[in-house]
């Protein structure tokens, strides 16, 4: 990690409008030239799959894309996202899960029908006992395709409903929550949320293909969510790239971590920050 990254830490700012509305959006965090190149390698990923007999008409949910390409291993500890992600979380880290998302046009009539709502972590929203739920992990979100505007199978959330533990639905299926928001950005923005935030993907009725790159991070003592390859990864990874993609010293670590489990820890001590 060059210490030219702390440029991008997490300001306060920023941390009280994650802390008040569960999510962060910072514009740019891409520059044109790295959506054009992460664009190519996801478009060659989505005609592998549509080749190997994918329905080129519903949403392409690929995990573990990490070990696919370099430019895909660079977003794990990237300079303008990862510091506001340990500002957020401590340096106890790791990124437990990966998807990719290209979600072409339906060929469906617009329709008023409930997304899927959800808050992250399956079973963890049942088996934990605490009100409201812990924040335990958040996604970046890299928007790689126009969704400046509604009706592109924009990502949705309902702003400040991350410590809510239920969302009213409408039992006929029809309507969005109460106050939720189709997230409308540029290519290139990163988008930060809660894993507690009530999200849900949407329906592209426009003709334009939606591409996004979700990077999950959580504590170190939570299970990875895909197989998170790590296998010819680590090698060419520095400490804290690995630290990142889940490498310890032994299980304890995950739990009760030496220096030798969490590089961030030690790299962010050298620069007389704690966090
Ligand atoms: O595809 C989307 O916009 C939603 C993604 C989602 O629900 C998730 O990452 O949990």
């Amino acid at each position: 990690m060059e210490t030219s990254c702390l440029q991008y830490s997490l300001t306060e700012e920023e941390r009280r409008h994650f802390n008040e509305t569960g999510y962060l959006i910072v514009e740019n965090a891409l520059s044109p030239e790295q959506v054009e190149a992460l664009t190519v390698e996801v478009d060659r990923i989505s005609e592998l799959k549509y080749n190997e007999g994918h329905d080129t008409k519903k949403a392409l949910f690929y995990t573990d894309f990490v070990k696919d390409h370099q430019l895909f291993l660079d977003l794990v500890t990237y300079e303008k996202t990862l510091p506001k992600v340990w500002g957020l979380l401590g340096w106890n880290i790791y990124m437990y899960h990966t998807h990719m998302i290209v979600t072409p046009p339906s060929g469906q009539e617009q329709s008023d029908r409930t997304f899927g709502w959800h808050q992250d972590s399956g079973r963890v929203n049942m088996e934990m006992e605490s009100h409201p739920r812990p924040r335990l992990s958040l996604k970046v979100a890299y928007f790689l395709s126009d969704l400046s505007e509604a009706g592109r199978g924009n990502f949705w959330i309902v702003p400040n409903s991350h410590l809510m533990d239920t969302m009213p639905l409408s039992e006929d299926k029809i309507g969005q929550p109460e106050g939720a928001i189709p997230v409308c950005v540029k290519p290139g923005t990163a988008v930060f949320f809660d894993r507690r935030l009530w999200h849900a993907a949407s329906t592209n009725w426009s003709d334009v293909t939606r591409k996004v790159l979700f990077y999950g991070y959580g504590y170190r003592w939570i299970r990875r969510k895909d197989d998170m390859t790590m296998d010819g990864l680590l090698e060419k990874s520095d400490p804290i790239a690995r630290q990142m993609l889940g490498d310890g010293l032994n299980c304890n670590g995950y739990y009760t971590p030496t220096d030798g489990d969490v590089p961030l820890k030690i790299w962010l001590e050298k620069q007389g920050l704690t966090v």
